[in-house]
Order: structure tokens, then C-alpha cells, then sequence
């Protein structure tokens, strides 16, 4: 198995293949069906990156603040977590708890993440897992400090990334992404799922 160790962040490039890519595009469908993509509003206005969750808890960012939810804006409670997805986990993850968030991020061709930590979960000791689909994002890696100097590296559909020990509570985003570096979307674009343990 190859994989690029970065600061404590494991790249695993090219983990998934066609067919295992078209799998999971076709799983997130599905579950987009019951809860559709929304863009969150932030203090700062809207984001760019669309975004829907499955598992037990999604995160909800509106004027009130952000959090994790157990519910849809809709009101619906989020699908379960598919089963390829699940699995990816059960491989990479190398931790006893089963994630309880599938974070969903859509990039169109202008969409951009700025820096920021994932701090709302309980538990650091578990990882991020994050699989990146479609068109090539530069994804930025800094410190714990937001003025932490940073590195970047291009993610590619079918990579996966853990992060884990210093690099959970490290500052990253993504600045850009190159459009028509994939196939995987007729009309281009970028998916993102991420795999959380929350409580
Ligand atoms: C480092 N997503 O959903 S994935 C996010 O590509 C997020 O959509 C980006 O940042 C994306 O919060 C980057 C890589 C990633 C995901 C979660 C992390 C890096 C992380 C959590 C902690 C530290
Ligand atoms: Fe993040």
C-alpha cells in the first residue's frame, strides 16, 4: 500500500479506483436524495462549498452559530452512513469507534474552504478520515497556530487522507480547485466526504 506521510497527516494517493469512486458518487447520491446539499451562512456570509452529512450527526452552520445536529435544516434526521463508506473507514482509520458523522463538502468550479480547525468534536484521539472525488483541490496543511507557516499538496480524486495526532487539530483548506482535471463529474466539480467520531 502506498502512502505519503506529511506532518503527521497520511496521504493515501490514488486509494480508490474508478470503480470504487463511481461506488461512492453513486452511495452520496443516494443519500443527497433524502438531504439535499445547502449552503451553510456563516457570520462572514454565505460559503461557497455546498454541503450535507449522513450518520448520526451532520454540522449545521446558520447565524445562531455552528454545531453538529441530528437533524437536516429540513428537519429530517440525516441517512445513515453507506456502507462503502463505512468500510473505508473500518481500513484506514485504525480506531475502535465507528464515525458518527459523514461530512458532505460539493466544490463547484469557484468553491474554496478557508483556514480553520475542526475543533466542535469531544474526542482528538479519534481521526479524520477524508476522501476526496472529482476535480484536483489544493489543499493547505498549517499548525495548531493560524500563523503556523503551511504546506500545500494538490488532492486528486481517489486519494484519502488521515489526519491524526498533531495534524486533527492542525488549521487547514482548500484555496482552489483545478477544473477539468476529472471525469468522475460530467460538469466538473469536486465531492468531499469526511469521517468524524463526534462525541
Ligand atoms: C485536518 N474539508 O470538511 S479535507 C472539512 O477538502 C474540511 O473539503 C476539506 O476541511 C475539503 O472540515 C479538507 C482534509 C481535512 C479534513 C478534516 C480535517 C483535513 C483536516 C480535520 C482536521 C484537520
Ligand atoms: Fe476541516
Amino acid at each position: 500500500m502506498t502512502m505519503i506521510d506529511i506532518k503527521d497527516f497520511r496521504v493515501f494517493p490514488g486509494h480508490l479506483d474508478r470503480p470504487a469512486q463511481e461506488t461512492l458518487v453513486a452511495a452520496v447520491r443516494d443519500v443527497l436524495r433524502h438531504a439535499p446539499l445547502f449552503r451553510p451562512r456563516t457570520r462572514r456570509g454565505p460559503m461557497s462549498v455546498r454541503m450535507s452529512a449522513a450518520g448520526d450527526f451532520g454540522w449545521i452552520s446558520d447565524p445562531k452559530g455552528y454545531r453538529y445536529e441530528a437533524h437536516h435544516p429540513d428537519g429530517q434526521p440525516w441517512p445513515p452512513i453507506p456502507e462503502p463508506v463505512m468500510s473505508l473507514w473500518r481500513d484506514l482509520a485504525d480506531c475502535p469507534r465507528d464515525p458518527e458523522c459523514c461530512l458532505i463538502n460539493w466544490y463547484d468550479g469557484d468553491a474554496r474552504m478557508g483556514l480553520h480547525q475542526d475543533v466542535d468534536e469531544q474526542d482528538f484521539d479519534c481521526p479524520v478520515l477524508s476522501v476526496s472525488l472529482g476535480d484536483e483541490a489544493l489543499f493547505r496543511m498549517g499548525g495548531t497556530d493560524r500563523r503556523d507557516p503551511t504546506t500545500s499538496h494538490w488532492l486528486k480524486s481517489g486519494d484519502v487522507v488521515l489526519l491524526r495526532g498533531a495534524s486533527r487539530r492542525a488549521f487547514h483548506g482548500i484555496d482552489r480547485l483545478r477544473p477539468g482535471t476529472s471525469t468522475l463529474f460530467p460538469d466538473g466539480g469536486r465531492l468531499n466526504l469526511t469521517l468524524r467520531v463526534v462525541t
